[in-house]
């Protein structure tokens, strides 16, 4: 019986690591993961994966550890001694990155430099692959649509220049010392994990409050971005897929379309029934309800960012052809799951309450 794959998964008990745990067990991957001590629970996402160690053939493993401590990261990679590591771990969102530069500097890009050096110093080269979580954010202001591996790189927040460090080091890497190591350059990807302060989901879960009665109005920023939204269970195929071909590289994961967030929101209210009218402009633009006139959306300039990306569209064609990947869920199909499961989670929390 030939042994089993070992994958260890930084940042775990976010979206991707979630479904990425699944998708590797599912493969008959031993799995390790790392995640961060918490003073609540912040399992939420892998509570149906987790495995008793008690119980006799455990293959799934939570280790405590953080992308700042390097001696933690040596000792995990140490004991696991993974054929692939996928390094999802990130201060992940963009806004808040503007108010921690610091520290997401030091999560998302030394924390990448601290997770390649310990493969070097534990002498893994030859047998462990790493997967990088590059993003589109790299892009920034735009120099060319569709974005591909080719376009140049403008990044526009404190964590795009910090994911610019890991994408670049893990080039470096790759060609100093021989890794297998590669760079997911993933688009927007969503879907019911989805954290809740991301707009997607910040709006389905509204969108579910104010159907149920339990929300009057939604504050959000910018309604003109453009996103090209997937859905994350398919782009962790993606990262995958990566890992099992011959040599490391670099690879976008995409839809090839792009979407308002005005448009998003739009779709969400359809789903529940609510068709929006939109009036006034900039700051001052509100939705309303065209069957009641009720005001549904605001504008909270909070929610603007010192520098916006306004168009990310990718082209996803090399990963298409050299990998065989292929994105299947629309945004408007995205839209609409994330609705309907927002309004199932929230009618059990608040029966659950007495509010319903
Ligand atoms: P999430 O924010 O959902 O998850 C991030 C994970 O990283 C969480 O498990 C979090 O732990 C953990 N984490 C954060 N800081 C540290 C730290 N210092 N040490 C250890 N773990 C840490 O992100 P996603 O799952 O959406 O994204 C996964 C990766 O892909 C991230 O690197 C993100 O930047 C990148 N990416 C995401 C895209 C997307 O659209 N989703 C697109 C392109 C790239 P905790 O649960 O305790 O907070
Ligand atoms: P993004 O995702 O910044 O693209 O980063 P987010 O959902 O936060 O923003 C998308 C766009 O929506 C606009 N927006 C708002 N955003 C938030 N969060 N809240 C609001 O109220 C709001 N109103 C409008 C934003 O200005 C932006 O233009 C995500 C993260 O997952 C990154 O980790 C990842 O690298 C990139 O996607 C690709």
């Amino acid at each position: 019986m030939s042994k089993k794959p070992v994958a260890l998964i930084t940042g775990v008990t976010g979206q991707d690591g979630a479904y990425l745990a699944q998708l590797l067990l599912d493969k008959g991957y031993i799995v390790h993961g790392i995640k961060r001590r918490s003073s609540s629970f912040n399992t939420g996402r892998i509570e149906h994966i987790y495995e008793d160690p008690h119980e006799p053939d455990p293959q799934f493993f939570l280790h405590y550890g953080d992308m700042t401590d390097a001696t933690n990261l040596v000792r995990i990679v140490q004991q696991t001694q993974p054929d692939e590591i996928y390094n999802l771990a990130a201060q992940s969102h963009v806004q808040v990155s503007f108010e921690t530069p610091e520290y997401t500097a030091n999560a998302d890009a030394i924390g990448t430099l601290r997770m390649l050096e310990a493969i070097r110093i534990l002498g893994l080269e030859k047998k462990t692959r790493f997967y990088q979580a590059s993003t589109s954010e790299l892009y920034g202001k735009a120099q060319e649509v569709p974005q591909s591996e080719t376009t140049p790189f403008y990044p526009r927040s404190p964590y795009a220049a910090a994911k610019l460090y890991a994408y670049w080091i893990v080039v470096n890497y790759r060609e100093a010392y021989g890794l297998h190591a590669s760079n997911g350059i993933l688009f927007n990807h969503e879907s019911p994990l989805r954290g809740e302060t991301f707009v997607t989901r910040k709006i389905t879960r509204a969108v579910a409050a104010i159907k149920l009665g339990q929300q009057d109005q939604l504050f959000l920023g910018n309604l003109d971005a453009k996103r090209d939204w997937g859905h994350a269970k398919e782009y962790v195929r993606g990262m995958w897929l990566m890992l099992q071909q011959p040599q490391g590289n670099d690879y976008v994961l995409a839809t090839g379309t792009t979407t308002t967030v005005r448009q998003f929101a739009e779709w969400c209210f359809a789903e529940v029934g609510m068709t929006i009218r939109w009036e006034g402009q900039g700051a001052d633009e509100k939705g309303f309800d065209a069957a009641t006139g009720k005001c549904l959306i605001s504008i909270d300039p909070r929610y603007f960012r010192p520098t916006e990306v306004d168009l990310l569209l990718g082209d996803p064609k090399k990963a298409e052809t050299v990998l065989g990947w292929r994105h299947e869920t629309s945004a408007h199909e995205l839209a609409r799951e994330m609705v309907r499961e927002d309004l199932k989670l929230m009618q059990k929390e608040f029966s659950d309450k007495g509010r319903l």
